[in-house]
């Protein structure tokens, strides 16, 4: 554990309390929904995100420098632009697209290989669950080919609502939690 908190230091914080956060995933799967809901102004409805949003959001006294960067397909490719000094991903599923399953398993596969990600932890929102139709969490798992216990890193599947504010407090308090356990291991 040693070890690795010295990696972790040295890789992925970049000044104490402070922690580099990507929101990724397809395009209207609720990114920007998301960040504007733990910003707390929620203000009208989400316009598309060309590029990217970035914000910082204080929580539980750690400070998370976010970025919510498009999903659309042409963007994703510039996702790995971003990856230095990323501390934590939260990865955004739209539950009812389930015609894009199969994309949303392959980007994920892709995040998951990537050196540049090792060991980060990920939190997949399995988001739009006030819809009848969403896929739950276990489908989801099943689909995506996921068992959390069998990652080396921290990954959650969390079921979400963003529109209704749900999944959001216990998955972000999750990802908080695994952030400031590696402080506290100091
Ligand atoms: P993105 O940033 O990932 O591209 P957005 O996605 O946040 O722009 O959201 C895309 C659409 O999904 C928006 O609808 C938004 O209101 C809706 N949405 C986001 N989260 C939820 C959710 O939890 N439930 C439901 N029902 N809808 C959600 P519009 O139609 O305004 O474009
Ligand atoms: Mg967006």
């Amino acid at each position: 554990m040693g070890v690795f908190v010295s990696i972790w230091d040295k890789l992925f914080r970049k000044e104490d309390n402070n922690f580099k956060i990507l929101i990724l995933g397809l395009d209207r799967a609720g990114k920007t929904t998301i960040l504007e809901k733990i910003q707390g102004k929620m203000e009208g409805e989400p316009v598309p995100t060309i590029g990217y949003n970035h914000q910082k959001v204080v929580m539980r006294n750690v400070s998370l420098d976010v970025w919510d960067l498009s999903g659309q397909e042409t963007m994703r490719k510039i996702w790995k632009h971003y990856f230095v000094d990323t501390g934590g991903i939260i990865f955004v599923i739209d539950c009812t697209d389930c015609s894009r399953i199969e994309l949303v398993r392959d980007e994920m596969n892709y995040l998951l290989a990537e050196p540049e990600l090792l060991e980060i932890p990920i939190l997949i929102l399995a988001n739009k669950q006030d819809i009848p139709e969403a896929i739950g969490v276990d489908n989801l798992r099943k689909s995506l080919g996921i068992v959390e216990e069998e990652h080396k890193r921290p990954i959650k599947i969390q079921e979400a609502s963003a529109i209704q504010d749900e999944g959001l407090d216990s998955g972000f308090e999750w990802l908080i939690k695994i952030l400031s356990n590696e402080e506290d291991d100091d």
